[in-house]
């Protein structure tokens, strides 16, 4: 026998309780329930003592102030972790000793990252359009970086992929076309190859150039971060724009425990 939905419901409420109670309460109604009275009454009486929308407004503020310090620990935590991560256990993921010599002809070595943050950029030169766009943010970050934390704090070092043609002067009038406190660092073919290797960064640069001769070369576009330890901290790639990158680098700074040389 097939029974109708109206015949269903009648059996599955029980006597002693009125349709009524399912419905949406009207608050409007003279004859709302007692108990929707009482929670009426309930909140105008709250509403008007002053110690209860004290205690309501500290507890809401105790509640913004814990969701805040929990989501600022969150990315606090998730930012040592990439940090501690990079610096792997022995044998560093990307670093490690080298010497090449900077555009003022001076010897520069993986100790002279020291002290500070670096931000450590590979490039040349001669590159068309890449290095000229990623030195031109380079000089955003730094700037962003000084307003943040003040002078000093951060170290930026170009190092070429061509030192056949990237000489410590060519390297030097380069980039003061982009800012005064980038230092370019150029060396012999093998010392060149040998940071890239240790940071990873594909060189195909030929060995023996002739003067005229025409070759490719190509690099890995990155910045690198290394902390005042000299260690690595994280890649920023070519996708992050200036305040995107800016936020990494100052994010990591403020995070930073240790004492910065601000020389
Ligand atoms: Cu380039």
């Amino acid at each position: 026998m097939r029974r109708t939905p109206d015949s269903t419901n009648a059996r599955l409420i029980p006597a002693s309780i009125s349709i009524e109670w399912y419905e949406r309460p009207d608050l409007t109604n003279s004859m709302a329930s007692p108990e929707w009275t009482r929670a009426i009454n309930t909140k105008s009486s709250a509403s008007s003592d002053p110690f209860s929308w004290q205690a309501g407004l500290l507890f809401l503020l105790a509640g913004g102030g814990l969701t805040f310090y929990f989501r600022y620990e969150k990315a606090r935590m998730s930012r040592a972790r990439i940090a501690e991560a990079n610096k792997g256990i022995g044998k560093p993921l990307v670093g490690g000793p080298f010497t090449l010599t900077d555009h003022n002809n001076e010897p520069f070595t993986n100790d002279n990252l020291k002290g500070k943050y670096s931000l450590v950029y590979f490039g040349f030169s001669h590159c068309p359009d890449i290095c000229p766009e990623e030195l031109d943010k380079m000089a955003g970050m730094i700037e962003a970086v000084k307003e943040k934390h003040g002078e000093g704090v951060l170290r930026n070092v170009f190092i070429t992929c061509d030192p056949a043609r990237d000489t410590p002067q060519v390297l030097k009038s380069y980039l003061a076309e982009f800012h005064p406190e980038v230092l370019g660092l150029t060396g012999t073919w093998q010392q060149v190859k040998d940071v890239c290797k240790a940071y990873r960064v594909y060189f195909s640069t030929p060995a023996d150039v002739k003067p005229g001769q025409d070759y490719l070369v190509d690099h890995s576009i990155y910045f690198y971060l290394m902390d005042p330890d000299g260690d690595f901290v994280e890649a920023i790639g070519r996708n992050f724009t200036v305040p995107a990158a800016a936020k990494v680098i100052n994010d990591h700074i403020a995070d930073w425990k240790g004492k910065i040389d601000r020389s």
